[in-house]
């Protein structure tokens, strides 16, 4: 038998068939001889152990086109990262690191800012324009009102999509509402603190039709981009690309150089300020932080 992992639990993997079934397996072989870890995503040969109660063992993971370390998924089209408006605060500094993670890892990114019910239309465009600038793809949406949802769920078609962003900003409430079978748990915020609840503990892989998949998975609150050099970091900012090899200095880093053809155009407003300080900001967290041995 062949299907795809759609949810992997304590060791328990659900592989989800064409013929529509689910298989509940144990991974036992796979484990121990070559230490691999199926995913959620991976497309596996198993045998049954027993049909009637749908249980089974999966005996192969299928050469993967694309793995993802964080969140761990096999066989990825695209990120969908998924910030709210407000409630919670949007943080940017680690919507970019987001924005390089998956780009380090290949993956290719489009940018959703939930909750356009609750905020101000001009910080919703304020954003949508400081990430079209970028070179980034963004859409303005909310569950509630369902704005731009359709347009979001016709970006989504033919393709596999990982849902990634922090908690409480909606991820499983828009899962619902384009796979309205998926029933995931949507959960509220703790208004102290201005943060989801992580209601989603577990990554879930939903078909929408036999080419259209959606993955929720759980929010998270920050990001270590292991192993970047700091110099490499320009390079994750699509919008620094234009001014590549034109600064005075050769290798300047757009910080403390002279004549440097980035920071004219923050100057200018060719390049959004916010996203330039959180560049630097990123860019002293990379040489401040030691490695851990
Ligand atoms: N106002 C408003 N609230 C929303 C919208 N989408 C989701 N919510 C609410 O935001 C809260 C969190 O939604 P979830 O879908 O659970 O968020 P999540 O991103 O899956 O969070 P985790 O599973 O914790 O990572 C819930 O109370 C939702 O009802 C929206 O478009 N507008
Ligand atoms: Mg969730
Ligand atoms: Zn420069």
């Amino acid at each position: 038998m062949t299907g795809k992992i759609i949810k992997g639990i304590a060791g328990f993997y659900y592989v989800h068939t064409a013929s529509g079934g689910v298989y509940e397996c144990k991974a036992k072989g796979i484990f121990r001889e070559k230490s691999i870890k199926p995913l959620v995503g991976d497309e596996t040969e198993f045998e049954i152990l027993d049909e009637e109660k749908h249980l089974g063992n999966i005996t192969s993971i299928l050469e993967r086109r694309n793995v993802l370390v964080r969140p761990a998924v096999a066989n990825i089209d695209q990120a969908l990262v998924i910030f709210a408006i407000k409630k919670p605060t949007p943080n940017l500094n680690l919507l970019d690191k987001l924005l390089i993670s998956m780009a380090r890892q290949g993956v290719n990114c489009l940018i959703c800012f939930n909750k356009c019910d609750i905020s101000d239309e001009k910080e919703a465009l304020e954003l949508k324009r400081m990430y079209s600038m970028a070179g980034y793809d963004v859409l303005i949406t909310s569950t509630y009102s369902r704005e731009g949802t359709d347009e979001l769920a016709a970006r989504l078609k033919g393709k596999t999509t990982v849902l990634a962003g922090p908690s409480g900003v909606g991820k499983s409430s828009m899962v619902n509402l384009i796979n309205p079978e998926s029933n995931m748990q949507t959960g509220g915020l703790s208004e102290k603190i201005d943060r989801g609840k992580h209601t989603t503990r577990h990554s879930e892989l939903f078909g929408i039709d036999d080419e259209t998949f959606i993955c929720d998975t759980p929010g998270f609150t920050s990001l270590y981009l292991e192993g970047l050099e700091k110099q490499d970091l320009e390079s994750f900012f699509p919008e620094f690309r234009k001014y590549n090899g034109k600064c005075r200095f050769a290798g300047c880093v757009h910080i403390n150089e002279p004549d440097c053809r980035v920071k004219e155009a923050v100057e200018n407003g060719e390049i959004h300020p916010v996203r330039y300080e959180s560049y630097v900001k990123i860019y002293d967290e990379l040489e401040n932080t030691r490695r851990k041995y």
